[in-house]
């Protein structure tokens, strides 16, 4: 029998080497996180195994993918119930884009703290909003809606293997290795040729349409390694001559602890693809839509500490604009060495990120009754705090990535109504509930906070 964490592990695997044959510079990206995380590890010793063990972090990936429907959706999400991974938070990258992009989102993952260490894989799973004025009038509403209906990205045979997957928690082995055979040819960039003209009409609104609608198929967009140092990371990769995007997304290179996500790309390949002209005749041509990305991640914060990284990027932000000619990231760097505290003890007592707590084997043992509070049994040495690491993404890293790789702008009218989203409709449309990211943070946090009070005999809960 193979179990939902194999299945998963076995999936992330066979999609990495799949990808690695089709975009060679995700295996000079792989190669070089292994070479950077070989060298923090070398360098810091167990500090740089303080947000995951360097197996995990090595072995760990995010793959990003981009669906027409919420039956897609749904469909998908059984596929990756298979797996163990569930659907948390949403996105909507409209809203965070300046540009044309018209989808909204969700990452499926494993969302228990042993099935997270075991294996971590996460996949952002973005689906287009073809109802959306402010992109498609209705004309190009209806052949879009009628186009998306008419393809089938998982067959059947896949999703009957999927629902017993997840209804039995595992597979038998030859069931297992014809789910994994059948869920990786899904993501595999299709040789079908594509109706240009199509394609191009779709591409002129925005080429994340273009790339989800003009084609008959889906794909893996990127997959990202995860980095211990994204900056050295950055530096190498441009040493070997591929070319990055501009920025690194997320928070800056600062003295204090990693916040958050960090996240940065190459450019986004010409890869050749077949075309099909209007008078049927096939070209060959290229496009440019599927990039190489990577990360670095940090300790996941509260809502308290999330509304103060994005109270930091306006500022930052209005900083930019007062002083054109200064360097972004030093900015960044300043702002946040005057906003964010330096130490996870602080971050903790301020209950601005999420940690779990532990009776410390070294605790004192005269005798003497435990204090009360949290920070006093921090600062006594009775209880250590481990920092537990964020899982998801950022909104406007995600819409900064997506139009990095953007060929055109697109368009969107902006005095149109744009159609409400949210996650109780995602919730609704795909017909599982999707999770809260810090309810799931603070519950792992409060179950550490129960034990610890338990093991200590206070009379007070903790959380
Ligand atoms: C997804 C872009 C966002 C991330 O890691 O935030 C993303 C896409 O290009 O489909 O990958
Ligand atoms: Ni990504």
């Amino acid at each position: 029998m193979i179990s939902q964490w194999q299945l998963r592990a076995a999936f992330a695997a066979r999609l990495s080497e799949m990808y690695g044959r089709e975009v060679p510079a995700y295996t000079t990206l792989v190669e070089v996180s292994r070479e950077v995380n070989e060298d923090v590890l070398r360098a810091q010793g167990a500090d740089a195994e303080r947000l995951g063990s360097i197996g995990r972090v090595t072995a760990e990936r995010h793959g990003a993918i981009r669906v027409g429907t919420p039956a897609e959706l749904s469909q998908v999400a059984r596929v990756f119930g298979a797996l163990g991974m569930h659907p948390v938070g949403f996105y909507d990258l409209r809203e965070a884009a300046a540009s044309s992009v018209p989808v909204v989102s969700t990452a499926f993952r494993p969302v228990d703290g042993e099935e997270l260490a075991r294996n971590p894989f996460r996949v952002f799973t973005s689906m287009l909003t073809p109802a959306d004025p402010r992109f498609f009038d209705d004309e190009l509403r209806g052949r879009l809606e009628t186009f998306l209906a008419a393809r089938e990205l998982f067959p059947p045979e896949l999703l009957a293997l999927a629902d017993r997957a997840e209804a039995e928690r595992e597979l038998p082995d030859e069931d297992a290795e014809r789910f994994l055979q059948l869920a990786v040819a899904v993501f595999e960039l299709s040789t079908e040729p594509i109706d240009k003209a199509w394609y191009e009409t779709l591409e002129r609104i925005s080429a994340v349409a273009a790339d989800i609608g003009g084609v008959r198929s889906t794909h893996i967009n990127h997959l990202t390694p995860r980095v211990l140092d994204i900056d050295e990371l950055y530096r190498r990769m441009t040493e070997r001559g591929i070319e990055m995007i501009d920025t690194i997304q997320g928070p800056p290179r600062w003295k204090g602890p990693d916040i958050l996500l960090r996240q940065t790309s190459f450019r986004a390949m010409a890869e050749p693809r077949a075309l099909r002209d209007a008078d049927g005749s096939v070209v060959s041509g290229a496009l440019r839509v599927r990039f190489g990305e990577v990360e670095a991640r940090g300790i996941a914060v509260t809502r308290e500490g999330r509304a103060l990284y994005d109270h930091l990027l306006t500022l930052v932000d209005q900083q930019a604009a007062q002083h054109p000619t200064a360097e972004r990231p030093e900015l960044a760097g300043a702002v946040w060495a005057e906003h964010v505290p330096g130490t996870e003890r602080e971050l903790a007592a301020q209950r601005l990120a999420y940690f779990t707590y532990h009776i410390a084997p070294d605790r004192p043992r005269d005798g003497s009754r435990p204090p009360a509070a949290l920070g006093d049994l921090l600062d006594q040495g009775w209880i250590r705090a481990e920092p537990i690491v964020y899982e998801d993404f950022l909104p406007r890293s995600a819409a900064g990535i997506f139009q990095s790789n953007l060929s055109g702008e697109g368009s969107r009218d902006n005095d149109q109504e744009g159609t409400a989203y949210d996650a109780a409709w995602l919730s609704g449309a795909i017909d599982r509930q999707v999770l809260d990211p810090f309810a799931l943070y603070e519950q792992q946090q409060n179950l550490s906070l129960d034990e610890v009070a338990g093991e200590l005999g206070l009379q007070t809960p903790l959380r």
